[in-house]
């Protein structure tokens, strides 16, 4: 059921402003709220309410900024809000694109504009404030007409995740489950003939120097059943063997890409994410890399997906706004879905002043 300290919750009734990944864009995230209308206390002359899809953070220039502000507005009761991959990863410890605002270490895949302008945490206990934060969210939030997680959702994990109150405890479990099942398949053994084919070859997984990468199956079946954790799989989505060639991302050769899991998602129920970046002015989604294969190819701006159209995605890329002093072709923006209006209503990047960030 959804009790308070089940990872899944009832979602407040009544109207609602949904908003996507913020990734540390603060002077974005208030102009949007001030444009549904709120002001700085979350109070809403028609009593709406907010629900935040997780990705609070990592990439942008303020991070701590833009999670106090949602956690003010959480214990004020005016907002709601879901863990994203980029709560978890740091509740894990582990470092990703735009994470050096928080473990305090460069990360490398990230560019000088980070490196240098990112506000940091600045103590010890301003950083254990953000992970008990973290620790309080739910996976999944629900109600008759509405369901909200990060990136998919799907019944066997929410079922896993609604009798947890632990997401990190759900986490490990489900780690180990899927190791005895690498092993009780025979993953292991295949995967260690891969790797020696791939040493033979002088070819290695975590650089890209070659562009005929091969595609090793064992590896991309581990992958796939690796991306099952349920906790994985809400907050990121599942993932599939890719069709022949693999693509380098995030620092490796991958042997599985994203799944457009909404293809079968046949509940009457709307569901809402975030996670998968697209563009408000150009159709399919935003890759940081031109050969990862983009699971919202072919897919118009605001079309609502699925056989039903019963999930939105409502992610529209703000967290590429951290590369706004490189060439940016895109227009971030971040977006609200008014509920029950069914509506969009988008935010441009906003450029933060001088004054809000510190030296990193
Ligand atoms: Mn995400």
């Amino acid at each position: 059921m959804t009790a308070l300290t089940s990872l899944v919750r009832r979602l407040f009734e009544g109207p609602l402003d949904l908003i996507g990944d913020i990734h540390g864009e603060l002077p974005t995230l208030q102009a949007l709220l001030a444009k549904l209308g709120y002001d700085e206390q979350g109070e809403h002359p028609d009593g709406r309410r907010l629900v935040f899809l997780g990705d609070l953070v990592d990439r942008g220039l303020d991070s701590p900024g833009v999670v106090d502000l949602v956690r003010r507005l959480v214990e004020r009761g005016r907002a709601q809000c879901v863990l994203g991959n980029h709560e978890l990863n740091l509740m894990r410890g582990k470092s990703k694109e735009g994470s050096r605002w928080f473990i305090g270490k460069d990360v490398e895949s990230d560019g000088d504009d980070l490196r240098m302008r990112q506000r940091p945490v600045e103590t010890d206990a301003e950083r254990q404030a953000l992970l008990d934060f973290f620790a309080t969210l739910p996976i999944a939030l629900e109600r008759e007409d509405l369901r909200v997680v990060h990136a998919c959702w799907d019944e066997r994990a929410v079922a896993l995740v609604r009798e947890a109150s632990s997401v990190i405890a759900l986490f490990d479990q489900e780690e180990e489950r899927i190791s005895r099942e690498i092993v009780a398949q025979g993953l292991e053994g295949r995967i260690a003939a891969e790797n020696a084919g791939l040493v033979r070859e002088d070819l290695d997984r975590l650089k890209k120097t070659s562009e005929q990468f091969p595609f090793c199956e064992a590896i991309g079946e581990k992958e796939v059943l690796e991306q099952g954790n349920a906790i994985r799989q809400l907050t990121s989505g599942p993932q599939s063997l890719v069709g022949g060639k693999p693509f380098f991302v995030g620092g490796k050769w991958r042997m599985s890409k994203r799944d457009r899991w909404w293809d079968g998602y046949e509940g009457e129920t709307v569901v809402v994410v975030g996670h998968y970046w697209r563009s408000q002015h150009t159709a399919g989604g935003l890759a940081t890399n031109p050969d990862e294969p983009d699971p919202l190819a072919g897919i118009e701006p605001t079309a609502k997906l699925g056989p039903k159209g019963g999930v939105r995605v409502i992610d529209y890329s703000v967290g590429l706004g951290y590369k706004r002093r490189s060439q940016v072709e895109i227009e971030p923006s971040l977006a609200a879905l008014r509920w029950p209006e069914d509506a969009l209503v988008f935010q441009a990047l906003v450029a933060p002043t001088g004054d809000s960030v510190r030296g990193g």
